[in-house]
């Protein structure tokens, strides 16, 4: 049986008071809290183990190499990649999709093709513009209808033999809107032979993630959106396109071979690991998987879309209250705004003043926000830990802040 108390008494930092208030944290899209056992982990390892991976001889270093092992080794089954190779830590989903943008550089060509859609975050549309700068390439965009959903009738048109990536995110960070991502890789495989690269920022914390069946070429997402602490993130690629792509960053640990004459490459996943890598984080993100599956991905799914169900219900039925996306398929995030009261951040500051922590303004996603015209929304977004009572404070601070602001 789910028990919120218990999780809840697993997170230290949900038990305090934030000007006054006690703290309701709805602010899982940009981060998540980290569990004990996540921070249990990390000062272990920090206390008793310290040492640099890879290179040791010595004891503590053998056992830091075992520990980071057996973390990569945890999530290729979280994500059920066929090798642990195939796992590359990063230190979030901006460095991996950086990295993947980079080592596509000599795969294209003037007038190739890269597709994404209008629901992608920063960091999956700059990457690309940057690919298109340095080879010519041209940015497709998939548009989006009222709803915040994929019109992929463009992804047909779009699909041809220039198409050489398809990057689109799972789900989307500013509705929440879950994207057909099926559908978008079956059409792609059998119409192009582009590299097939998904953004799973905000689903690897949500949903069970198979990429074996789900048959793309890349999976990125961000530990610490998933209870892991910062600067940990994966880079999954399959293990023939690894191997065929050049390294990103040159340096130690990366080598198989270095001299004046010229450098070979180690296998993967050093390949694409270079440098002194975030040992303990890395261990954390481990651990983070741990917890994620002791409650099961189901239990965490099923308690995040009802708290979802619980506050669109309630917040639509405050008058003058738009939700963004608001019939489409979504999950962990309600986007809204209050017409006619000015901005976002208006909202938020009163939220906070009640303890209440969400996000607003563009999520680092304009375009989605030029597509409604509006500057920003008012987001909350939810983890395993949050309450139903939780989001009854949150529609109360919602129609204080229409109150104080109209
Ligand atoms: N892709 C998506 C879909 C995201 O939601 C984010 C972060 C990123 C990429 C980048 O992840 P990072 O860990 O490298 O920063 N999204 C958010 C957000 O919605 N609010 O703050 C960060």
């Amino acid at each position: 049986m789910f028990d919120i108390h218990e999780i809840r008494s697993q997170f230290t930092i949900l038990n305090q008071q934030v000007n006054g208030k006690p703290l309701v944290y709805l602010d899982n899209a940009a981060t998540s809290q980290k569990p004990n056992s996540v921070l249990e982990v990390w000062t272990q390892y920090y206390t008793e183990i310290n040492a640099n991976v890879h290179r040791g001889i010595h004891t503590l270093s053998q056992l830091a190499t075992e520990e980071m092992e057996l973390s990569r080794r945890k999530i290729q089954k979280f994500i059920n990649a066929k090798h642990d190779f195939e796992v590359i830590f990063t230190k979030g989903t901006t460095e991996g999709l950086n990295l993947i943008a980079y080592i596509l550089t000599q795969k294209l060509k003037k007038d190739d093709e890269i597709i994404i859609s209008y629901l992608e975050h920063h960091s999956n549309i700059v990457p690309w513009q940057m690919l298109c700068e340095r080879t010519g390439a041209k940015l497709r965009v998939i548009p989006i209808d009222e709803n915040g959903i994929l019109q992929l009738d463009y992804l047909d048109q779009y699909l041809s033999e220039k198409t050489k990536v398809v990057s689109v995110n799972q789900v989307s960070n500013a509705l929440g809107v879950v994207n057909p991502i099926e559908e978008i890789i079956a059409k792609t495989r059998k119409n192009s032979d582009a590299y097939i690269v998904i953004d799973g920022a905000q689903s690897a914390p949500h949903f069970t993630i198979d990429v074996q069946k789900m048959d793309c070429d890349f999976f990125v997402f961000s530990g610490h959106k998933m209870y892991a602490p910062m600067g940990t993130g994966i880079l999954y690629g399959k293990q023939e396109i690894l191997e065929d792509l050049p390294p990103f960053h040159g340096g130690g640990e990366m080598i198989a071979t270095c001299s004046f004459d010229g450098t070979t490459y180690a296998g993967l996943p050093f390949k694409y690991e270079a440098g002194t890598p975030n040992v303990g984080g890395n261990i954390a993100l481990g651990a983070a998987v741990d917890f994620i599956e002791k409650i099961g991905h189901s239990t965490i799914q099923n308690h995040e879309n009802a708290l979802l169900e619980y506050a669109q219900r309630q917040l639509l039925e405050i008058e003058n209250l738009k939700v963004y996306g608001e019939k489409a398929n979504r999950t962990g995030v309600v986007s809204f705004n209050l017409e006619g009261t000015g901005i976002s951040s208006d909202v938020g500051m009163i939220l906070d003043k009640m303890g209440i922590a969400v996000r607003t303004g563009h999520h680092c996603t304009q375009p989605i926000m030029d597509f409604f015209n509006i500057a920003g929304t008012v987001r909350a977004s939810f983890a395993i830990y949050n309450t139903f009572e939780e989001i009854d404070l949150l529609v109360e601070g919602v129609k204080k802040a229409q109150r104080m602001l109209s």
